[in-house]
């Protein structure tokens, strides 16, 4: 399926114009400048003219009546005219909110910047997009304001989305650190909205205090198992943390679900510095969050903003998020790749709370943890914050300014000269494509001649070359990887008439390139000499050699999965398994090698093009061996982002493959700790 190309930007600095009038510490800190500066942040980094700017307009009162009641309609519309004091009283009949005469006004542009963005998107005029609003809206019921919000932005839009659209399968993610209690409320019993958030929780000691945002709160009705809520007990959740929560809770579920439309409720209050979230996630890791909901609903994704309240840390993490709307190779997520303790209780009671509800949880014999879910200090160490009011404040702004001097300096180190977003290959794949069903703009590389090649790898060649007869054969390979290792472009294809030398010499030259981790994914009937002693080599080999002397070690996995035939069962391998092992690696090259006699069909092969090209600074390396034109193409367009494969129906593994997860899941997940998703084995 073509794919729309670009990213829609709505701003409107209208909506700066709703703020607080008096003093009240608790909504002291939802500001005009969140807004502005995150728009500023996107200027300086050059990507609001990057974007095609999509207008706001007002949300009509039919539009806002798909999700509120009319008399929280007219009760907002009544506060146009009233002065400080009675604002000031109204204001009191709900939990932490404020009115400005101007509230209204903004309040209905948020809305409709919400529905212009999903018919940007619904229409084809843009593929994904982002609008900056306020006020937020998941806080938001049918008869209320609470928590900042007025009316449902991301609720209405998903209504409307429905209404206008036909859409049946709507995902809304909201990493926003408050649980959108209000979006919860409005969904619970519709099986067409699958709602997912993570939220701090502390065992309801944190706002809102709700027992309905524990994870035991499944939907109700038909909506049961289309709820799903992943509560943090304690603060200082991290990059891995929230990596782990997509790869074991969310990706998995989303991708059963298969939406036609993704919804993010997109609250950086989640991220480092956030005054209420006290979460430690740095922006990077919204790319990556960003990256992978690309992936779903032919990536047709709309991120609304919710919360997010420190500046900084906010227009950063905003900036995060529309580079990779706007495709930008990802840069490497920082930390420690180990999810902390309490963040596996939580992931581990979600899953078996869903567990009735995904054929993928289905052969998973999780069970609930029932001790380990009251307030145990066995888990992570709390940064608890023993001290008075007064000391928090003049820690808090300390605080936020050590976090503004750290993000300055984050930035930069994290920021890399991004290459030219073009995918590589020799001659071969681009002749043998017709334009009309093959839209992909590839980048042709001349091949290197003999000489060249030698002088390449001169110090090296001759015992590759003697045994392979022409060196000519690899020249493909090398000549794409070394224009990866120049920068040229981020990503190639190289069709390899023998895949298992053309990896060899690959591999070799990337080491010699000075490269520390080079993940090296084998696909099929490849044999490669590699020497993973040394840790910088890691291979998963994918193959269906019913077991031969062969087995797994740390640096070579292997994999026995013959994808099933009837549907595509590897999107559970690749999120609970590859994925994870990939992430804690954190590679800076990814060859992937398809060989003859391969296990997978075109879909799982592309799937796994599609998700890992997050990492590596999307230096990727397709060699392929297969003369399946194609299985070419898709890997092409899965590399050049213009269009989705569609994964299919999702069939769960059987029991045997799940069984096989497990033990090499319980093998491996010391060495690779983002494989850990539960309490019960192996910790
Ligand atoms: C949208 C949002 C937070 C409300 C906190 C009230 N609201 N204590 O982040
Ligand atoms: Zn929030």
């Amino acid at each position: 399926v073509a794919m729309a190309s670009g990213t829609a930007l709505i701003y409107d600095e209208a909506m700066t114009r709703h703020k607080l009038l008096w003093n009240d510490p608790i909504c002291d800190i939802e500001v005009p400048e969140r807004l502005s500066a995150s728009y500023e942040q996107l200027q300086c980094y050059h990507l609001v003219e990057r974007c095609i700017p999509v207008p706001a307009r007002e949300g009509s009162e039919e539009e806002i009546l798909l999700v509120h009641s009319s008399e929280h309609l007219e009760a907002a519309k009544s506060t146009q005219t009233m002065n400080e004091e009675e604002l000031k009283r109204i204001s009191g009949n709900y939990d932490s909110f404020f009115f400005h005469p101007n509230t209204y006004h903004c309040a209905r542009l948020a809305v409709g910047a919400a529905l212009q963005l999903v018919d940007s998107v619904m229409s084809g005029k843009v593929c994904n997009g982002m609008a900056l609003v306020r006020p937020p809206g998941h806080h938001s019921q049918r008869n209320a304001a609470n928590g900042f919000c007025l009316f449902n932005n991301v609720a209405i839009a998903a209504e409307y989305a429905k209404l206008k659209y036909g859409l049946q399968r709507i995902l809304i993610v909201d990493w926003d650190v408050h649980h959108g209690q209000g979006t919860q409320f409005i969904f619970e019993e519709d099986p067409s909205v699958l709602y997912f958030s993570w939220h701090r929780y502390e065992h309801q000691e944190f706002w809102p205090s709700l027992k309905e945002s524990d994870y035991d709160a499944v939907g109700l009705g038909k909506g049961k198992g289309f709820n799903i809520n992943l509560p943090w007990n304690k603060v200082g959740m991290g990059n891995s943390d929230y990596l782990a929560a997509f790869f074991h809770v969310l990706l998995p579920m989303a991708f059963e679900f298969d939406p036609e439309l993704v919804l993010v409720s997109s609250g950086y209050d989640s991220g480092i510095g956030d005054p209420e979230g006290q979460m430690n996630a740095t922006p990077e890791v919204f790319a990556h969050l960003t990256h992978f909901l690309m992936q779903l609903a032919h990536g047709k994704l709309c991120v609304i903003l919710e919360g997010g309240y420190h500046l900084r840390s906010l227009s950063e993490s905003v900036c995060m998020t529309v580079r990779t709307l706007l495709r930008d190779p990802l840069p490497q997520v920082t930390g420690e790749m180990a999810p902390c303790l309490s963040a596996i209780e939580s992931i581990h009671n979600v899953r078996a709370a869903h567990k009735p509800y995904w054929k993928w949880l289905m052969c998973e014999d999780t069970s609930f943890l029932h001790n380990l879910s009251t307030k145990s200090d066995l888990l992570k160490t709390a940064d608890t914050n023993s001290c008075t009011d007064d000391e928090a404040k003049i820690t808090d702004s300390n605080e936020t300014d050590r976090i503004e001097r750290f993000l300055e300096l984050h930035m930069k180190n994290i920021m890399f000269p991004v290459p030219p977003i073009k995918t590589a290959t020799t001659a071969e794949l681009k002749a043998s494509a017709d334009p009309n069903t093959f839209p992909v703009h590839l980048h042709v590389v001349r091949e290197m001649d003999k000489n060249e090649l030698e002088a390449l790898v001169s110090d090296f060649h001759v015992d590759l070359v003697k045994a392979n007869k022409s060196l000519l054969s690899l020249g493909s390979t090398l000549t794409i990887l070394d224009k990866i290792l120049k920068k040229e472009v981020c990503n190639g294809i190289a069709e390899s008439p023998a895949a298992s030398a053309s990896v060899t010499i690959a591999l070799r030259h990337s080491l010699r390139f000075g490269f520390q981790r080079v993940l090296c994914i084998l696909v099929g009937d490849i044999d490669i000499i590699p020497s993973t002693e040394d840790g910088k080599i890691l291979v998963i080999h994918v193959c269906k050699k019913e077991q031969t002397g062969e087995s797994s070690s740390k640096h070579y996995i292997v994999l026995n999965w013959k994808e099933d035939a009837a549907g595509n069962d590897f999107f559970s391998a690749v999120l609970g398994f590859i994925l994870p092992i990939a992430y804690s690696y954190q590679p800076n090259l990814i060859v992937i090698a398809v060989g003859p006699n391969r296990s997978l069909g075109i879909s799982g092969i592309s799937l796994l093009f599609c998700l890992l090209q997050g990492l590596a600074e999307s230096r990727i390396l397709a060699v392929i061996e297969d003369t399946d034109i194609n299985l070419m193409q898709s890997v092409a367009k899965a590399l050049a982002g213009v269009s989705m494969p569609h994964f299919g129906v999702h069939v769960p593994p059987t029991q045997e493959k799940v069984n096989q997860i497990k033990k090499l899941r319980n093998q491996l997940q010391q060495d690779w700790k983002m494989l850990q998703c539960s309490v019960s084995d192996g910790i």
